[in-house]
This record gives C-alpha cells, structure tokens and sequence, in this order.
C-alpha cells in the first residue's frame, strides 16, 4: 500500500515542491486548500497544475476545526505536512492579528483535530529562521535561544512551541523544521530574491527603469525550496520525532543577490537598484545564517544547490516567463 500525505499549504512553492517529491517516492498525495481556490483553479493552483491529475484535494480551512476533523475522520493519512501560514514577513506588520490567527489557531486545530481522528499520523510543523529574530549566537542552530522581532516570527514560535507540546503531551509523532530562506523559481514576488530576478529582467527588457528595495544590507542564510522538501519528509522517517534546523551554513546581503542577479544579465546593479525607506521593516532580523549540522548527520540531507545556482536559475526563469507574457512578472512596487 503506498503511504497517504496530507499538504496544508499544497498551493504554494514548498507544497508545490513537497508533492512532487512525494510523487516521485510513490505517495498518494492529497493537499487541502481553500474552497475559494476550487473556484479559481487557474489562478490558485499555478504551481500544481501539472500535478492535478495525480493528487486529490480537500476542501478546508486551517481555521475551522471542524472542516479538519471532517478531513482527516475520512482520510487515514500516514503523514502530514503543515505548510500553510501567512508566511510574508513584512504582511505581518501591517496585519498582525490575521498572521496570528492564522499561523497559531491553525496549527492548533491542525495539530488537535489530528490527535482526535487520526493520532497516529506524523506531523510536520514548518518553523523558521524568523523565529531567531534578534540572533543570539551566529550560527543558529537546534539549541539556539529564540528571539522572534516580528509578529510573523512570534506566531512561528507559538506554532512550533504547540508542536512540541503535542509531541510532549500526547505522544505523537511531531517534528519542527527550522528552515532558513528557500527560493527558487516558484517563489512568489513579494519576497526579495524574486522581486530582485523579476526586477532586474524588466530592467533589462526595458520595461523598468529603476528596482526600489530597502534594507540591502540583510543577510540571509538562502537555500533551494527543492532541496528544503526532502528534509522535510526525512525527518518524517525517523525513528524518533525531532526538530532539525535546515540551511546551508552561508550567508550573503541582499546586496550580494543583486549583484550576482543584474551581473547575470550584464547589468550593474548600482545602475538600477534605489534604496527606498517604504521597504525597510519596522524591526529588522539583521542576520541568520543555520547550523544544520544534526540534519546533515541524521538525516544524512545536504543541499544540492549552491548561492549562484539559484540566482541564475531565477534569472532564467523570470526570462523564460518573460517571453511568454506581455507584461511579465510582478510589479517593483511589492514589498
Ligand atoms: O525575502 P524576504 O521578504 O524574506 P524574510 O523576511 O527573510 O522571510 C522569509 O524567510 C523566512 C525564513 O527565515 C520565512 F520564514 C518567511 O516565511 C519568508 O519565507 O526578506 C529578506 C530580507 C529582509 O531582511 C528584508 O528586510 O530582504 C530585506 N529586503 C530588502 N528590501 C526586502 C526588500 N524584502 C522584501 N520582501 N522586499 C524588499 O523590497
């Protein structure tokens, strides 16, 4: 009998990377999305549209217990991978009370309606880096002490804290990947690697003039979204339920990806990139970069990709796609 995995967050680009991966490992795989993406499926599942003959979707809400329970007393899932949250950083300023919602109560129902109908399935939980905020030590690892510095990384640190609890409290097999930034072509416009690869194509095409970012001086710990999804489902196949940190153990500024990105289309980005306050963050996490040393020896993952790979592998895409569409890719006004 092949297993049963349940994606929350199936839509996006770690779900849309997760289900193929378990695709590929013979998975039958279900994903839960919103009803209002059932009516919208051209625009809602753009990520998974060469997935949807093969995968089976449900119909709820992270917020609503009952819709989980209705779920999973139907489905006898093996795994379960809770990926779906407000993940935007900087959305978590302007509307933290959404954020927490979301990312806190839904894990909770996650995590209750699964001990009542299906106690027996794994869980993942998808932490973060956000949840380090204010870093206290460099690198970042398992035992580092968590300083969250938005309500993005707040809710992260409550989510992650109910996982253990469960774990603790009930028994039950529940991990927590502590994933540092992963991007990739599927990453959405908003954030700033893609929001740097699709600016700096419509600088090239001639379609912008200027790309206006805030802080260039961030560093970041940044991997692939592909790579990240199969620590995920390793640490699923452990004898025992742990929380892992995943990344890559570099670190590079904003500036830097800028940099390599317009340097890839021959472009320098002191040309083109203009440093805008609207884009600086109330409380900024000034630097992560992970120790994924218990990940590399447990779980025997490492990534595959390197820094420049994924940059070129950005560009690429953002140019492929802009052959294809008149107006190609995401606006520079995103933060
Ligand atoms: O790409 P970002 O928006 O990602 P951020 O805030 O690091 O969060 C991402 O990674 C986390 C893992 O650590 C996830 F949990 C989270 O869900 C998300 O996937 O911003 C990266 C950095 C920040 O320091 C930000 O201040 O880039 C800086 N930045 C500078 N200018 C900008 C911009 N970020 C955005 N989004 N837009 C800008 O114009």
């Amino acid at each position: 009998m092949p297993k049963k995995a349940l994606i929350t967050g199936i839509t996006g680009q770690d779900g849309s990377h997760l289900a193929e991966h378990l695709l590929s490992l013979g998975y039958e795989v279900h994903g839960l999305v919103r009803r209002v993406a059932l009516e919208d499926p051209q625009h809602r599942f753009g990520r998974i549209s060469h997935l949807l003959d093969r995968i089976t979707l449900h119909a709820a809400g992270v917020e609503s217990y009952p819709s989980l329970f209705h779920v999973f007393s139907r489905n006898d899932f093996d795994e379960c991978y809770h990926l779906a949250a407000q993940s935007f950083v900087a959305e978590s300023f302007d509307d933290g009370f959404s954020t927490m919602s979301t990312n806190i109560n839904g894990t909770h129902y996650m995590l209750a309606a699964l001990r009542d109908a299906r106690p027996a399935c794994k869980f993942y939980f998808a932490g973060t880096s956000e949840m380090f905020g204010k870093v206290k030590e460099m690198p970042q690892s398992e035992t580092t002490a968590f300083h969250p510095r938005t309500p993005y990384g707040i809710s992260k640190v409550a989510g992650f804290e109910l996982t253990r609890n469960y774990r603790e409290e009930f028994g039950m097999f529940c991990c927590s990947g502590i994933l540092f930034n992963h991007e990739g072509p599927r990453r959405a416009f908003e954030y700033v690697t893609r929001k740097i690869t699709s600016g700096a194509v419509r600088v090239y095409l001639g379609q912008a003039a200027e790309l206006r970012l805030g802080n260039l001086d961030a560093r970041r710990d940044w991997g692939h979204a592909a790579d990240y999804v199969v620590a995920m489902h390793l640490m699923l196949q452990q004898p025992k339920p742990d929380d892992y940190v995943v990344a890559t153990g570099e670190t590079h500024t904003v500036r830097e990806f800028c940099e390599l990105a317009f340097a890839e289309l021959g472009l320098n980005y002191q040309d083109h990139v203009k440093v805008d306050p609207l884009f600086y963050r109330p409380t900024e996490v000034e630097a992560l970069v992970g120790d994924a040393s218990k990940a590399r020896s447990l779980l025997g993952w490492r990534p595959s990709y390197t820094f420049a790979d994924i940059v070129k592998e950005m560009v690429k895409a953002d140019l492929a796609l802009a052959s294809r569409k008149a107006d190609p890719v995401g606006g520079s006004s995103l933060r």
